[in-house]
């Protein structure tokens, strides 16, 4: 349209300024004042914006527009992942990069060649169907932070304290790749998005998969407990009957603090704000919380092997699990409480 509009002005200009010019003897008009003129050329380019402004404000409303969506996913930045919770499906999980550091940098020289998305790949993506209106409910939890895949037209600020929202429908079953768009602390390049757009009926096959890899959420406390209140127990594999029993110590352990059922309480505690972060999800080669498989031949090691490695640190995980100011023993009873599941 544009270069039709070039043509047509430049051309009549061009045409008007040769064809009318002094050496073939044109007279210039003179002449002052055409209210019709004056009148239609304000009209015209009036009607014209007028009918670009509303398609266009339509659309970008469109565009803002998060409602009516068939689901919704809270997207959370930590420093430096992101956590997913599909507020319907009831799935939760943190997704981090999943090229090993020592790959990335290199540190005992090159190793194995990297591949293309290397620092694009992580360890969980976000699934989502193909076809459905997915809101997206972007915030943080530390600092500000940017939820940016690019083929999906996204580019949101996550805020603490603040929730925005955003949307996708995807049409392509495929993989689509983003990074973290803000300068959020020294690992700001290493917290890539990958999105996952499956059909729906394998969409639900992977919720499916991921409840069943997922540590069971807390039951009501209306359950009746059936473990022994000296043990830990944990929303681990009998699920809610245990949960319920976890419930009753939590209100045992705040009436007598210090006891020894105290001890399950804390162990919850420090398990749920500390240790979930990899051991949930089974990340960077962490056994997974209620995993039986992956925790037996860790547990024959004994209890104070256990204890030493979550106290010191034992390959990618850190002392105390990167929070050195626990103390000792609430580090001891989230190791029991874990143990207890995995048991
Ligand atoms: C940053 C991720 C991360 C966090 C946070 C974390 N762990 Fe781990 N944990 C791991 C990894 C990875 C392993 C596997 C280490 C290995 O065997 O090389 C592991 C292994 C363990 C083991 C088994 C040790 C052994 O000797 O086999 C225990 C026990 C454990 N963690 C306890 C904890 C406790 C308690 C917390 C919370 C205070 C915690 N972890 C927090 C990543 C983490
Ligand atoms: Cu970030």
């Amino acid at each position: 349209m544009c270069v039709a509009i070039f043509f047509i002005v430049f051309g009549a200009m061009f045409w008007s300024i040769f064809r009318h010019r002094k050496s073939v003897g044109a007279k210039a008009a003179q002449f002052h004042e055409n209210t019709t003129i004056e009148i239609i050329w304000t009209l015209v380019p009036f009607v014209i914006l007028i009918g670009m402004a509303y398609p266009a404000t339509k659309t970008v409303l469109d565009m803002k527009d998060a409602s009516n969506a068939d689901m919704s996913i809270k997207v959370t930045a930590y420093q430096w992942k992101w956590e997913y919770d599909y507020q319907q499906d009831g799935v939760k999980f943190l997704s981090h990069l999943s090229t090993p550091r020592a790959q990335i940098e290199e540190y005992h020289g090159p190793g194995a060649a990297k591949n293309q998305n290397y620092l694009l790949e992580v360890d969980e993506p976000m699934v989502v169907p193909v076809g459905k209106k997915v809101r997206l409910l972007i915030t943080s939890n530390d600092v500000i932070h940017g939820w940016f895949v690019p083929q999906l037209g996204v580019n949101q600020y996550g805020i603490p304290g603040f929730i925005k929202d955003a949307w996708i429908t995807i049409d392509e079953a495929g993989v689509y790749r983003g990074q973290c768009s803000q300068i959020c602390g020294k690992e700001h390049g290493f917290m890539p998005i990958v999105v996952v757009a499956k059909k729906p009926d394998e969409y639900a096959a992977w919720v499916k998969d991921m409840k069943a890899r997922m540590p069971a959420a807390p039951a009501p406390e209306a359950a009746p407990p059936t473990t022994a209140a000296g043990g830990a127990p944990g929303p681990g594999a009998t699920g809610a009957s245990q949960a319920g029993a976890t419930g009753a110590a939590e209100k045992v352990a705040a009436a007598a603090p210090g006891a020894a059922k105290a001890k399950a309480a804390d162990g919850k505690t420090t398990y749920d704000s500390i240790c979930m972060a990899c051991h949930a999800t089974g990340a960077a080669g962490a056994p997974k919380y209620g995993d039986k498989a992956a925790w037996a031949p860790r547990i024959k090691q004994g209890a104070n092997a256990l204890y030493a490695s979550a106290l010191h640190g034992k390959g990618a995980m850190p002392p105390k699990g990167g929070n050195t100011a626990l103390a000792d023993d609430a580090v001891k009873a989230a190791v029991d409480y874990m143990v207890t599941a995995a048991k």
